[in-house]
């Protein structure tokens, strides 16, 4: 999987993503991560890329040619026109679905806006997706990349070991991981739950799955709706909450 960054700070790009599983992704030869810089494509005096907008208002926006170009040879190095990813806060937000589609394409360009944003008609030639990481409000597009790079990455075939295999984790069907515990069995006066020092597997794997259910209904009770539970399950939540509304009445 190849990764094209298009930004005015490809070293941020650089310094991010040489580290831990994607570095060394990057070094097998399974990921590359490419940054092209925008500025090194615009052929005015003072290398400008940025201008005001028409019609007035704040700030300045990135103009529509030195994008374009940069764009250009992107599609002339690969050969084919790829999903172009505009990060914006306008845009869809990103989920695991959306990572794990997007980890099935051969080349990925990020497009990372800055300033007030790009000139509109750049945009409707060459962005294939509009995304967002979240409701609220980033500086530029640069950070949003590197999150998706990373959580793409991490759903292509080999990146991860098996002993990082992204299945077990938070997320998968949609609830949240179970707690874990290491060494030492006693820390601050709280002991390892005495079940996963059992050896007891059936027990343990049922005791993991009610910990997913139950911190999923406590923290992100939204995602229930699409985890598939058992009917026993559904009728635990259900006390559960119970309990919660009825501990939240006396306080
Ligand atoms: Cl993708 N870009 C910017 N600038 N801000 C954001 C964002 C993206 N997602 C959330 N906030």
């Amino acid at each position: 999987m190849n990764f094209h960054v298009l930004t005015l700070f490809p070293e941020m790009i650089r310094q991010g993503m040489n580290t831990s599983i994607i570095g060394r992704a990057i070094a097998g030869g399974l990921l590359s991560v490419d940054s092209v810089n925008i500025r090194d494509f615009a052929f005015n005096k003072h290398q400008k890329v940025d201008d005001y907008p028409y019609g007035g208002g704040a700030g300045m926006l990135m103009q529509a040619e030195p994008v374009y170009l940069a764009w250009e040879s992107i599609k002339e190095k690969i050969g084919y026109k790829p999903r172009v990813i505009y990060l914006t806060p306008q845009g869809k937000v990103f989920n695991q679905k959306m990572a794990k589609e997007f980890a099935a394409e051969k080349d990925l360009v990020f497009l990372c806006g800055h300033y007030e944003g790009i000139d509109e008609r750049v945009l409707e030639e060459v962005v294939t997706d509009y995304v967002s990481i979240g409701d609220y409000v980033l500086t530029g597009g640069e950070l949003p990349a590197m999150v998706m790079i990373d959580s793409i990455s991490r759903m292509v075939p080999g990146v991860l070991t098996n002993k990082e295999s992204g299945e077990t984790e938070s997320f998968s069907g949609n609830l949240l991981e179970y707690p874990q515990y290491s060494r030492p069995e006693e820390w601050h006066g709280k002991k390892v739950p005495p079940v996963l020092m059992s050896g007891h597997h059936a027990n343990i794997e049922a005791w993991r799955r009610e910990q997913s259910v139950l911190r999923t209904a406590k923290w992100r009770p939204d995602l229930l709706k699409q985890a598939d539970l058992t009917n026993k399950e559904w009728n635990q939540v259900r006390q559960w909450k119970k309990q919660w509304r009825e501990e939240n009445s006396k306080e």
